[in-house]
């Protein structure tokens, strides 16, 4: 029976997110009663669930969910799922994480979210903030809950947010927030390109600065009073001409080179620029802002190169997980050998046709593996069709010779073979560097 002298809160999910929801209100006590509900039989974190938390898995509890209080819902379970319209028909508050985070968080906060280039714009403007000595917490769908981070007491946070927590948060009061790109994701979860947009527009109304993309215009807020935007050739943060080379330009005055941007890639030139752009608004002086896009590399998984042998680079970008994070990793790319690229996966219903015209103009061979590949061997004439990764993996190393590349640059998620994108491209570098070695044997032995 529930204490109906408590408030019941029921905490939906049991990854991330869900722990750092019920460790959060531990933390702030009070006269709470909180339980955990999470539709897989065996759920993460289970093991450091606090033995005073109750536990349903592997299914609902209608019991529970029909005496809340409060739903606090984890972004990887859908508002429309029914058990959960239920509850909203009810009248019971659902919110997520990151509202809870909102009605707590007493220092400033930057949020970014976009199709693509969150995680590199949160990491780069938290470089920035701790270049200029500034007691930075960076966290949300990055992959640090941003919970967590409120144990720690920051001067300044800045928040990554997908779509999915900005559906379940309208109390954010950003300094600033950037809305990087829209294409095509997650169209498993929306029901077509404009409520997944309408998703992502929900920063702007919780910000006091939206910064948006020129090149991209469905980013544009529909109304707001402070808007800034940035963009290759247009906008308050842009491009401009010095003696025949690019400089990155703030409010008309010339910042630094493009050629000192540590990260590589056109797309990371957009992702400096609106960068820059939240470090402005929440005064972190330029030269800390230069000092870390000339040092900061990027993260993990991103177009990262894990292996050299006998001229073959082998290249990880597994957290390309929709077709636009993959064009932007084959764009300008220049080889003097052959392309040996790897999709496949997870497809979150996409349409991959959108990478036909530029595959046809590489010189590349296609593997196709997963559940999805299916799905990419229409777009080339002579598609290699694996079951694995591991598989195309060795067959792409039979084949490849010096000046060639191999590039993990899958284009949809990779849950249905691996537990994560991280899991997924750290097999690929394991992998590749196992056959290295065997090959390397074999060369001696030979
Ligand atoms: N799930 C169930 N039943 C449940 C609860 C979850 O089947 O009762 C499934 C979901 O369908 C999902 C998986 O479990 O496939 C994980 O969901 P979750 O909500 O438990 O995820 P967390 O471990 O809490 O991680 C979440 C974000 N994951 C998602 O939004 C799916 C992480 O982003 C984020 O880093 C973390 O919170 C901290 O904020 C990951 C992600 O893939 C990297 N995000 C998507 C993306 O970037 O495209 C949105
Ligand atoms: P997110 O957190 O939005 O998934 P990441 O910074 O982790 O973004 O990058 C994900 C993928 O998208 C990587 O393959 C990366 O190379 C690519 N990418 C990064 N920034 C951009 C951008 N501005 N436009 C298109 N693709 C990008």
């Amino acid at each position: 029976m529930a204490d109906t002298a408590k408030k019941q809160i029921v905490v939906i999910g049991l990854g991330m997110t869900g722990l750092s929801v019920v460790n959060h209100l531990l933390r702030k006590g009070g006269n709470v009663d909180i339980k955990v509900i999470d539709t897989r039989v065996t759920p993460p974190g289970a093991e450091q669930l606090p033995s005073n938390v109750a536990l349903h898995a592997g299914g609902w509890n209608m019991d529970w969910l029909s005496s809340a209080d409060q739903i606090v819902a984890s972004p990887g379970v859908a508002l429309a799922t029914p058990e959960l319209q239920d509850a909203a028909a009810k009248g019971i508050e659902i919110v997520g994480d990151i509202e809870l985070f909102a009605r707590d968080v007493s220092a400033p906060v930057i949020g970014i979210t976009g199709s693509n280039g969150k995680s590199t714009v949160t990491s780069l403007v938290g470089e920035m903030a701790k270049a200029a000595g500034v007691n930075v917490g960076v966290g949300g769908n990055i992959g640090f809950a941003a919970l967590d981070m409120l144990a720690n007491d920051h001067a300044l946070y800045v928040l990554e947010l997908s779509s999915f927590q900005l559906e379940t948060t309208s109390s954010l009061d950003l300094a600033s927030a950037v809305f990087l790109n829209l294409s095509e994701d997650h169209m498993d979860r929306y029901t077509g390109m404009d409520d997944y947009r309408d998703a992502k527009l929900r920063i702007y109304d919780q910000a006091r600065l939206a910064a948006w993309n020129q090149d991209d215009v469905q980013t544009k807020p529909l109304s707001h009073e402070k808007a800034i935007s940035f963009g290759f050739s247009d906008g308050e943060y842009t491009l401009t001409l010095r003696d025949g080379q690019e400089w990155l330009t703030a409010k008309g005055e010339q910042i630094m080179p493009v050629s000192d941007i540590a990260l590589v890639g056109r797309h990371n030139v957009a992702n400096c620029l609106s960068a820059m752009a939240l470090a402005d608004s929440v005064g972190i002086d330029r030269q800390a802002q230069c000092q870390a896009m000339r040092e900061y590399r990027g993260l993990a998984h991103r177009c990262q190169q894990v292996l050299e042998q006998d001229g073959v680079l082998w290249v990880n970008d597994s957290k390309a997980t929709n077709p636009a994070s993959t064009l932007a990793a084959l764009d300008g790319l220049q080889l003097a050998g052959r392309l040996h690229l790897l999709v496949g996966g997870d497809g979150k219903g996409a349409d991959f046709s959108s990478l036909k015209p530029v595959l046809n103009t590489l010189n590349v061979t296609l593997y196709c593996y997963g559940r999805d590949g299916h799905a990419f061997a229409v777009l080339v004439d002579a598609p290699v069709v694996t079951e694995t990764m591991q598989a195309a993996m060795d067959i792409a190393a039979r084949d490849a010779t010096s000046g060639d590349m191999v590039l993990l640059s899958p284009a949809c998620a990779s849950f249905d073979q691996f537990t994560n994108f991280m899991v997924r491209g750290d097999t690929f570098a394991a992998y590749a560097k196992e056959i290295a070695t065997q090959r390397a044997g074999s060369q001696v032995s030979g």
